[in-house]
């Protein structure tokens, strides 16, 4: 599948700006061509299910499709996530951000690091784009500099249409001249840290816009929130052992991968419903 041949480090100025803006964008990690591939496998089991992916297969979906098991071990995207993190490396979820023309889908302002309860920010996103997301169809935006703040307090709204489980968003304004637009083509990621400030708008335009978002941790990480959780050793070695292994797809939607993918997927939903006093909804 990987034919892509521009296989690099980041570069030392490449991760200076990581480091000082929290963000880094864009990448050009695979051509076209292997975009056009990945769209077109979750477009295909969308027309056999008779539906857009919804909820429990955008979350997790690594454990249930062998080509999305393939995009977080794709050797371009470890030597970045290596520069990063480390050679020892865990994906600790994937999710599908999918907003369909006019839906009013979108993401409040808020930091990853919220609910996740991990034990250091040293969590980076690589966000993939199957389509193009811009401007007007639905664009991350984030803001400079903020993953340097502390973890920020955070309201819960739960409101229609917000893409996150709680639609949580951080209590304070962000001011449009803070915020730096994600424009990328598909093909290109862009990186996260987990406490950057960042959000999204409806997408107004003609087309989806479809990211696939991989969050690496260093295995040395924990999760201190009490529950059980899970990742999957991508690069490098787990002396550690803090989160059980998850294992790789063999077939998409096996039985199997079926059985592991709800039981996985139900425990990273309780963690992201804990204390809500709400039922995690994990059908579609
Ligand atoms: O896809 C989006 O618009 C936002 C995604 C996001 O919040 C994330 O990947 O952390």
């Amino acid at each position: 599948m990987s034919t892509y041949q521009d296989t690099k480090v980041m570069s030392p100025r490449q991760l200076n700006r990581y480091q000082k803006d929290g963000f880094l964008s864009p990448v050009k990690v695979f051509s076209e061509d292997e975009a056009r591939f990945f769209r077109s496998q979750l477009e295909e089991y969308e027309s056999a299910h008779g539906s857009v992916m919804k909820t429990p297969y955008r979350n997790k979906p690594h454990l249930i499709f062998p080509w999305v098991a393939e995009v977080i071990r794709d050797p371009k995207i470890l030597k970045i996530v290596e520069t990063v993190l480390g050679p020892n490396l865990l994906v600790w979820g994937t999710n599908f951000f999918i907003k369909e023309p006019n839906d009013g889908t979108f993401i409040s302002w808020h930091q990853d690091s919220t609910y996740w309860g991990l034990s250091r920010p040293d969590v980076l996103t690589v966000w993939i784009a199957l389509s193009p997301s811009r401007r007007n169809n639905g664009a991350m935006k984030m803001v400079s500099g903020s993953h340097k703040m502390e973890q920020m307090p955070h309201t819960d709204t739960f409101e229609a249409g917000n893409l996150l489980t709680r639609g949580q968003k951080i209590d304070q304004q962000v001011a449009d001249e803070d915020m730096v637009w994600i424009e990328l083509e598909p093909g290109e990621v862009s990186l996260h840290h987990v406490r950057i400030i960042h959000g999204s708008e409806p997408n107004t335009g003609s087309d989806r816009r479809i990211g696939l978002a991989i969050r690496f941790i260093p295995t040395d990480l924990c999760q201190v929130n009490g529950v059980k959780d899970y990742a999957t050793l991508v690069h490098g070695r787990d002396e550690y052992n803090h989160f059980q292994h998850e294992p790789c797809p063999k077939v998409s939607l096996g039985e199997s991968e079926i059985e592991t993918h709800t039981r996985i997927a139900e425990e990273s939903f309780k963690l992201f419903y804990q204390g809500t006093g709400r039922e995690p909804k994990f059908g579609g």
